[in-house]
């Protein structure tokens, strides 16, 4: 009789024991979807030089399930060139993002892709980064592009140390922070990253593995915690931009916090919002921020399941191009520029059309006084980067990079995106994260 009773407490008991796995997630409706036409007609009509740059949007619009098998086709044709002439040249990030892209589902046979060759380059690539941290403790690249590479090795069946990937993702490290703020992007590709390497030994044949379990569980927590501690009022986590990715991450790790810790819904309702007033207008913005709002997360990436292909739910061939570039109309504003190294400050008053960007105004002072404001750019997936400016050139084995301030305060946009006010105090001032 009592062994009748206790059967059933005995189930329960077992049942939360089992581990679990699982998927928190909040999508946005379909009957929403039009809101995200911005978002894909972005992505869609976007013209990188640099076909590298296309990975992320290749990656995003495939597992949004969105392009016709033409469309397809031609971004893949883009990102594939790009890797077969620049192979040794790529950052590992960049050639991480590139497998993930490429291999993000099994499209119609076509182009085939050597993926060992790749991730066999990629492996490489990683120890190169790990090599460099014996100096200093910093990888060539950052911990964001370390996490790509071990999120791709783990879904790609690459080789990489797990004892190794606990010792550098341990959440105390450095290098998740940029001058001392927690960075919420680099945070939640960690957890994208663990969170693969964590299935991998669940779902494995290494039983001798599990001993990890503790430890990745240990991290993945404390990195939760600090996602979740940059959560804003308004439900942003950390800024605009790294609010997808950090979606993400929360999305596969509901184990690790509770339900009353994050409003999903509350964070979708203010991207929906950003977007409507065009806070997406880069492309790689865009692509980072349009998995999680169609529920989806860079782990499910399957390369041997089929591709979907243009969901029925997107208009794509009558969507409106949006401007990429605000309008710059006539008249004129006058700014403030200061180049700031160390306590040096060289400034100049400078006019441009309302509606310029930094960059406008870089090249304006430049123009007035090459030797005081000359400066070079990089091109990078997130628009033109400042890399020297007078000569002096940041270099990450220092931490030292050119920081963008308006008014005293850290700028959330680069150079190409920041539009300008009349009377903003702009500076570039040489700094170290
Ligand atoms: N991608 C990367 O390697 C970049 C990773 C990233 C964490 C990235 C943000 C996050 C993302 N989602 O892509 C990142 N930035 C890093 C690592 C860095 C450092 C780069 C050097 C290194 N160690 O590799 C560094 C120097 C700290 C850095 N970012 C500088 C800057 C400033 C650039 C100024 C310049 N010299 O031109 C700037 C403009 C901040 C400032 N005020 O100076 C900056 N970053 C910004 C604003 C951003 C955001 C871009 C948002 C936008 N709309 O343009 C960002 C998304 C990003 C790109 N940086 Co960094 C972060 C955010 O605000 N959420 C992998 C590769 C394969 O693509």
């Amino acid at each position: 009789m009592r062994q009748s009773y206790q059967l059933p407490l005995v189930g329960l008991l077992l049942f939360s024991l089992i581990p679990r796995q699982q998927c928190e997630i909040c999508e946005v409706s379909k009957e929403y979807y039009t809101a995200l036409n911005p978002l894909i007609s972005t992505m869609i009509n976007s013209k990188y030089t640099k076909g590298i740059h296309a990975a992320n949007v290749l990656l995003s619009l495939r597992l949004g399930g969105i392009l016709n098998p033409n469309q397809e086709q031609q971004l893949i044709q883009q990102v594939d060139t790009a890797v077969e002439n620049k192979k040794p040249s790529l950052t590992s990030g960049q050639l991480a993002l590139a497998i993930l892209a490429l291999g993000a589902c099994k499209g119609p046979d076509g182009i085939s892709i050597n993926y060992s060759e790749l991730v066999k380059i990629l492996g490489n690539k990683y120890k190169a980064e790990i090599k460099n941290m014996d100096h200093d403790g910093n990888p060539l690249t950052n911990y964001y592009q370390l996490s790509l590479d071990i999120l791709a090795l783990c879904l790609f069946s690459g080789n990489y140390s797990i004892t190794e990937v606990i010792k550098i993702l341990d959440p105390e490290s450095k290098n998740y922070y940029f001058h001392e703020q927690f960075s919420v992007d680099t945070g939640a590709m960690a957890v994208l990253a663990l969170t693969c390497v964590k299935r991998s030994i669940t779902s494995g044949q290494n039983k001798i593995d599990t001993k990890y379990l503790e430890t990745i569980d240990n991290h993945m927590e404390s990195l939760i915690a600090k996602i979740l501690s940059q959560k804003k009022e308004n439900g942003l986590l950390g800024n605009i931009y790294s609010t997808g990715e950090a979606m993400q991450a929360l999305f596969v790790s509901s184990d690790y916090y509770n339900k009353n810790q994050w409003d999903c819904q509350k964070t979708q309702a203010i991207v929906l919002t950003e977007i409507s007033q065009g806070a997406f207008r880069m492309p790689t913005a865009a692509a980072q921020i349009l998995p999680a709002l169609m529920g989806k997360t860079y782990l499910d990436i399957n390369k041997d399941s089929s591709c979907v292909y243009g969901s029925d739910n997107f208009n794509i061939s009558t969507q409106e191009p949006i401007s990429v570039t605000p309008a710059v109309s006539h008249s004129q504003i006058e700014v403030n520029y200061s180049v700031v190294v160390n306590n040096q400050i060289d400034n100049i008053m400078v006019s441009v059309a309302d509606g310029s960007v930094f960059l406008d105004v870089m090249e304006k002072a430049q123009k007035e006084n090459a030797t005081l404001f000359s400066f070079t750019v990089e091109e990078s997936s997130w628009g033109p980067y400042i890399t020297t400016v007078r000569g002096i050139k940041a270099n990450n084995n220092d931490r030292t990079y050119w920081e963008l301030l308006s008014n005293g305060k850290h700028l959330s946009q680069g150079v190409g995106s920041y539009v300008v006010h009349a009377g903003d105090d702009l500076e570039v001032r040489w700094s170290t994260y």
